[in-house]
């Protein structure tokens, strides 16, 4: 009944059916040709409720919300309407009272546009709900919830931990938790796929932007950015910049946004390879807790303490990348530059909400002092820019910085489903046979959209299954199966919240048919290619942090500051 990501007008139908018949129209969530869709559970079209289609005259069509001339990027086409140019312009301010940043790709208003939707101000005006803030970061702002239903089959459908429902409240129809309880309580991961999942900005995030800016601006702060793997892969769609070029412009951007330094954040997926595959090859020799499951996901671990803390053995004691990397600036650099921690400003920049909710965790904060001082989405990052004026053709591409400029592209992969396990692969095959893998580099079958997928390796005799998963759903079957005795057959597995990895992270703009998860991917995918290292364990930054600081992975300064333990 409602296929297509952008069928907002079928969904409030959707919706408005659902509050009569609580759950017989509830959005149903899934991944078709490497994106995100929806459609109804339940029903046919035919099924649901006419809601307001009708013909208009083209000159009532002025009054419904549009964008202005200028602002026309794409989808609308407000000559086209007979809009004339002041009308639009007027329209504009009007359409953006939501205050979303989905500007120019708002689902709701391409919708309402498609179908010659007349905007009216509501006769009765409707007493206004305060926002709900019941979440480090996520924000409910009912006053602007349309009852799609997206979010409550984001939850449940696309991620798996289903903590939303609908409920009626004075005879309006409200999205809460199932448990009632504040959302900080529930089983919510803060992986933020409702947030991408909402329409109309109903469902948004607290941004960071401020903090920020307010480092920058400070004299006596240096302020040290890094940015994530899969950031790179939008940066390229929506720029039209090669994947060699991205790198190079996300530096050029930063800079020019008034960040001291700039890292890669590569490297530290590196350094995650290196300590995890050497804890990984200690598990088998020493017959320790198997499977090994990955622990870079801050959605992932959000999970596996709140629902299945008996898990816990079996992940790997790993900070994620995001962690290592500030710890290691925190302590490495600082010493480095004689720098006081206090006057280091850290920011990752990435696609995930998660890593929000991550860096504020207190054990990433020694002495009071955070490792990462303030998490940036790509969203942010992209609404910095326009704040600050900054057009694509000013910036200038740079390089990383040093100590942590080299980077391989085993590090890159980490940004999509597959790409840690596949790093962890290139070093594992090579221990185990004690032979430099200089072919059979790419495990393709362990890369894509299938929420879980798995390769076996013959390293020299020693059998290598790996598992990988994506959407912390299909990661509920395995887990059921070792708590209950069962041999899965696999002996390390990747889990990462986010259907098709972090290119799928709510941090990240929703994904478009000019900029899709798989077009996401190719650019990672390329990169790897022609990077001059593809092994993490041959970067030659990663041998020198070891041999000036870290003395050898999984050694006892590592286990201080690349590995943490797990609360239930
Ligand atoms: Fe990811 Fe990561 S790959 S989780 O998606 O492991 O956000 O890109 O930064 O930490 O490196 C996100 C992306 C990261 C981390 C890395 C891992
Ligand atoms: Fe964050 Fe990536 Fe995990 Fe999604 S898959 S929650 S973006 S780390």
């Amino acid at each position: 009944c409602v296929t297509g990501p952008a069928t907002v007008i079928q969904a409030v139908a959707a919706g408005r059916q659902a509050a009569e018949s609580m759950d017989s129209f509830l959005m149903k969530g899934y991944i078709k040709e490497g994106n995100i869709d929806y459609s109804c559970s339940r029903g046919s079209m035919e099924d649901l409720p006419k809601w307001e289609f009708r013909e208009i005259p083209k000159v009532a069509r002025a009054t419904m919300p549009s964008i202005s001339l200028a602002e026309r990027k794409n989808n609308f086409n407000e000559v086209e309407l007979g809009l004339a140019e002041e009308t639009a312009r007027k329209e504009a301010r009007r359409c953006l009272k939501c205050g979303c940043s989905a500007r120019f790709t708002c689902d709701l208003r391409k919708e309402a546009s498609m179908h010659g939707i007349v905007y009216e101000e509501p006769v009765h005006e409707r007493p206004y709900i305060p926002k709900v803030d019941d979440h480090p970061f996520i924000v409910r702002d009912h006053n602007k919830c349309i009852s799609c239903g997206r979010c409550i089959a984001a939850c449940a459908e696309i991620e798996g931990p289903g903590v939303l429902t609908f409920y009626m409240k004075n005879g309006r129809q409200l999205v809460g938790t199932k448990s009632g309880l504040p959302l900080r309580e529930t089983d919510c991961v803060s992986c933020g796929q409702c947030v991408t999942a909402c329409p109309c900005a109903a469902l948004d995030y607290r941004r960071e932007r401020g903090k920020v800016v307010r480092a920058i601006n400070n004299p006596k702060k240096t302020v040290v950015g890094f940015v994530a793997p899969a950031v790179r892969s939008l940066i390229s769609n929506t720029f039209g910049v090669s994947h060699e070029e991205a790198s190079p412009f996300m530096a050029g951007l930063l800079k020019k946004l008034g960040f001291d330094k700039v890292f890669d954040f590569t490297f530290a997926a590196d350094l995650t390879i290196v300590e995890e595959t050497t804890e990984f090859l200690s598990r088998v020799q020493n017959k320790g807790v198997m499977p090994q499951f990955t622990s870079c996901c801050p959605g992932w671990i959000n999970f596996v303490e709140k629902r299945y803390p008996e898990i816990i053995p079996h992940l790997s004691t790993c900070k994620s990348p995001q962690m290592m990397m500030g710890a290691t600036v925190k302590n490495h650099y600082a010493k480095l530059m004689g720098l006081n921690k206090e006057d280091l400003f850290v920011v990752s920049i990435v696609p995930c909400l998660a890593k929000k909710y991550e860096a504020a965790r207190p054990e990433f904060a020694p002495d009071g002092i955070r490792d990462v001082d303030a998490v940036l989405t790509t969203t942010e990052m992209l609404e910095m820019m326009e704040l600050a004026d900054i057009k694509p053709s000013e910036i200038e591409p740079q390089e990383f910085d040093e100590p942590y400029k080299q980077v391989s592209g085993a590090g890159i992969l980490f940004g999509a489903s597959g790409g840690v396990a596949e790093a962890a692969l290139r070093m594992a095959v090579e221990k185990l046979t004690g032979n430099v893998l200089t072919d059979h580099l790419d495990f393709e079958e362990i890369r894509g959209f299938e929420g879980v997928k798995e390769s076996t390796v013959d390293a020299n005799g020693t059998k290598v299954r790996v598992a990988v998963v994506s959407g912390l759903k299909n990661a509920e079957p395995i887990i059921e199966k070792i708590l209950n005795g069962v041999d899965v057959g696999y002996d390390l597995i990747e889990v990462m919240a986010c259907p098709g990895g972090c290119i799928c992270g709510a941090g990240h703009p929703v994904p478009e048919k000019v900029d899709s998860l798989e077009r996401r991917q190719q650019v990672l995918v390329n990169i790897d290619k022609v990077s001059k290292y593809r092994k993490s364990q041959e970067n030659p930054d990663i041998l020198r942090l070891y041999n000036e600081f870290y003395g050898e992975p999984n050694s006892h300064l590592a286990h201080e500051l690349l590995h943490t333990h797990y609360t239930p």
